[in-house]
C-alpha cells in the first residue's frame, strides 16, 4: 500500500508535499488573514467550525499564535498556486493571489483530522500549482433541472477537489432554463419539461447572477452553454418560428421503443432521452438576431471569459448548413465579447475564430474524424478541453448493475477507468501546451436529484481533479495512490452527509 506516514491524504495530490509536524487544534484556534483575504477567511473558517464545533475567530492582520491558520499573500507567480507550511504550530497558506490561498484551503480542510486527542491538522511542507489552468465540471440543468441551492452545493463539492470551472449546460431538448428578456415563452412554455416528465424550472437572471457570484466567491468560473444548432427541441415549444421541423431517424424510433419513451413532436415539450432530431433554422437572419439577443443576454450575465455554444450531434443539420451556421454562431460569440467554447464537432466548422476552445467528448481511442475536429482548434490558435465520454462521463454507470446512468460510452465506467489515463495521450498532436484542461460533464437524463448527482460525480470527480490538478510524471500519478487517498477522503463526505457511491474499487475502512 502506497499510503503510509509520508503520502498525506491529499486529493489532488500537490507538486511537492513533505509530511511536518502536526498542528492540533483548540477552540481557541483563530484564522488571521490580511484584509484582502478575509473573503477566503470566512469560508474556511465556516467549513472549519462545520467540521469541529470550534469558533474560529477571524482577526484582520495581527500575529499568529500557535494553533492559529495564518493566510497572506506572496510570491510573483499567479494562477492557482500557493505554498502551505505547518512549522511552529501555525498553519500558514501563502499565495500570490487570493486565488492561489482560496485552493490552499481547500488542502488544509482535507488535512483536518481527529484522534483520541481531539483535532488536529496533519503536518505538512507544501509546494503547489495545477497542471491544468481549466479544471472543469459540467452539470446538466436541461435534462433535469437542479435548484439554484443545489447547484451552489454542487460547487462546494467540486471546489473541495480544486475544480475551478463549473460548466451550466443550459438548454437541450427537454427544457429551456434560463430566461432570456424579449422571449417569455423560453420560460413560461419551454422550461416545464424535464426527461421522464419529471418537473422542469429555470432560472431567472437574478438566480443565474446569484450562481456565478457564489461560484466566483470560491474561484470557480461559470461557463454558460446555449447548445446550438442541435438539442433545441424545446425552443420549438416556445419559438418555432426558429426551428426546423423534427426529424425522426429509424435510430430514434427503435430507442424511443426500446426504452418506452414517446417520439418528440414540434412545438410539444419533449421527455424522452433520444438525441439528434431538433435544429435551429440555420440559414436564417431571425435565427441569427434570436441567438444574438441570446449571447448577448447570457454574456452580459457572465464575468468569466467562455462562452459555450454546443454543436454537438446535429443530425438534423446537413454538412454544409452546419459548417456555415457554427461559423457564424462562433463568431457572434466574440461579437458579444467571449472566447467561443464547442463540441468538437464544431471543428467542422467554415471558420473559427481565433483561440476558440474545442471539448473533445470522443473516447481514449479517438475517431480519426473526431481527433481531426479536436484539431482544427488548435490549428486556429486555440486549445482543447478533454472530456473523454468513456473516462469522464460521470453519468455513464459504475457497473452493470449500476441503478443510475448510462452505457454507451464503452460501457460502465469504473472509479479506476475513470482515473488510468491521460490527457496528453488522447488526441494524436494534442499535447500538454494545446491543452486548456480537462472536463467531467455529468448529463442528467437519469439523474433526477442532487444525491444522484453526488452518487454518480464522488468518488469518480476526485480522480479527475488529480489528474487536472497534479504533474503528469508524479510518484502518486497511480491507481493505488489515489484509491488509498480517496478513502480518506470519505471522513468529511459523511460529515457533510455527502451520498457518495461507496464503491468496492476504495479501500473505506482505511478512513
Ligand atoms: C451525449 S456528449 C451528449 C449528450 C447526452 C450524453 C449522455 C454530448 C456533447 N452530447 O447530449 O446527454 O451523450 O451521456
Amino acid at each position: 500500500m502506497v499510503i503510509g506516514d509520508t503520502t498525506l491524504p491529499l486529493v489532488p495530490y500537490p507538486v511537492q508535499a513533505r509530511a511536518g509536524a502536526p498542528v492540533r487544534l483548540t477552540d481557541r484556534a483563530r484564522v488571521v488573514a490580511e484584509p484582502a483575504l478575509l473573503d477566503e477567511a470566512r469560508l474556511l473558517a465556516l467549513d472549519l467550525s462545520a467540521r469541529t464545533g470550534f469558533g474560529f475567530e477571524i482577526v484582520a492582520d495581527p500575529d499568529p499564535t500557535p494553533g492559529d491558520v495564518a493566510l497572506r499573500r506572496l510570491g510573483s507567480t499567479p494562477g492557482d498556486a500557493y505554498h502551505l507550511t505547518t512549522a511552529d504550530g501555525v498553519v500558514r497558506i501563502e499565495a500570490p493571489d487570493d486565488a492561489g490561498v482560496f485552493w490552499g484551503t481547500r488542502t488544509l480542510l482535507q488535512l483536518l483530522d481527529h484522534d483520541a486527542d481531539g483535532w488536529f491538522f496533519h503536518g505538512a511542507e507544501i509546494e503547489d500549482a495545477p497542471r491544468f489552468a481549466y479544471r472543469g465540471a459540467m452539470l446538466d440543468v436541461a435534462r433535469h433541472f437542479f435548484s439554484v441551492r443545489d447547484v451552489c452545493h454542487y460547487i462546494d463539492l467540486v471546489a473541495a477537489l480544486k475544480i475551478n470551472v463549473l460548466h451550466l449546460h443550459l438548454t437541450d431538448d427537454q427544457g429551456w432554463r434560463l430566461e432570456i428578456e424579449g422571449y417569455p415563452r423560453l420560460t413560461a412554455d419551454a422550461a416545464r419539461s424535464a426527461a421522464g416528465g419529471d418537473a422542469g424550472g429555470f432560472y431567472t437572471q437574478d438566480d443565474y447572477r446569484e450562481i456565478v457570484a457564489y461560484a466566483a466567491r470560491r474561484h470557480i468560473t461559470v461557463v454558460p452553454e446555449i447548445d446550438t444548432p442541435g438539442h433545441t427541441h424545446a425552443v420549438t415549444v416556445a419559438q418555432p418560428e426558429f426551428t426546423e421541423p423534427t426529424v425522426i431517424s429509424d435510430d430514434l424510433r427503435a430507442q424511443s421503443v426500446e426504452l418506452g419513451q414517446d417520439l418528440p413532436v414540434h412545438g410539444r415539450p419533449y421527455t424522452g432521452w433520444g438525441v439528434g432530431f431538433s435544429s435551429l433554422k440555420t440559414g436564417d437572419p431571425g435565427t441569427d438576431a434570436f441567438l444574438d439577443d441570446v449571447f448577448r443576454q447570457v454574456a452580459a450575465l457572465t464575468p468569466g471569459p467562455w462562452l459555450h455554444f454546443g454543436g454537438d450531434e446535429c443530425l438534423g443539420t446537413s454538412a454544409e448548413d452546419f459548417a456555415a451556421f457554427t461559423a457564424r454562431a462562433a463568431a457572434a460569440v466574440v461579437g458579444v465579447g467571449k472566447t467561443p467554447i464547442a463540441w468538437h464537432e464544431a471543428g467542422k466548422a467554415a471558420e473559427l475564430p481565433p483561440g476558440s476552445i474545442g471539448q473533445y467528448w470522443g473516447f481514449l481511442e479517438p475517431d480519426p474524424a473526431q481527433a481531426e475536429e479536436a484539431r482544427a482548434f488548435v490549428a486556429a490558435g486555440g486549445a482543447v478541453v478533454l472530456s473523454p465520454s468513456d473516462a469522464a462521463y460521470l453519468d455513464m454507470k459504475y457497473d452493470e448493475d449500476f441503478p443510475l446512468g448510462l452505457t454507451w460510452a464503452n460501457g460502465p465506467t469504473s472509479v479506476r477507468a475513470s482515473y488510468e489515463w491521460d490527457p496528453a495521450t488522447v488526441i494524436a498532436g494534442v499535447s500538454d501546451a494545446d491543452i486548456l484542461g480537462i472536463e467531467a460533464p455529468l448529463w442528467t437524463e437519469t439523474v433526477r436529484t442532487i444525491a444522484d448527482v453526488e452518487t454518480m460525480a464522488l468518488p469518480r470527480l476526485a480522480g479527475i481533479a488529480d489528474i487536472a490538478w497534479s504533474p503528469r510524471d508524479a510518484d502518486t500519478r497511480t491507481w493505488e495512490s489515489v484509491r488509498g487517498r480517496i478513502a480518506r477522503l470519505a471522513p468529511a463526505w459523511h460529515a457533510g452527509s455527502v451520498r457518495f457511491h461507496p464503491s468496492e474499487e476504495i479501500p473505506w475502512t482505511q478512513a
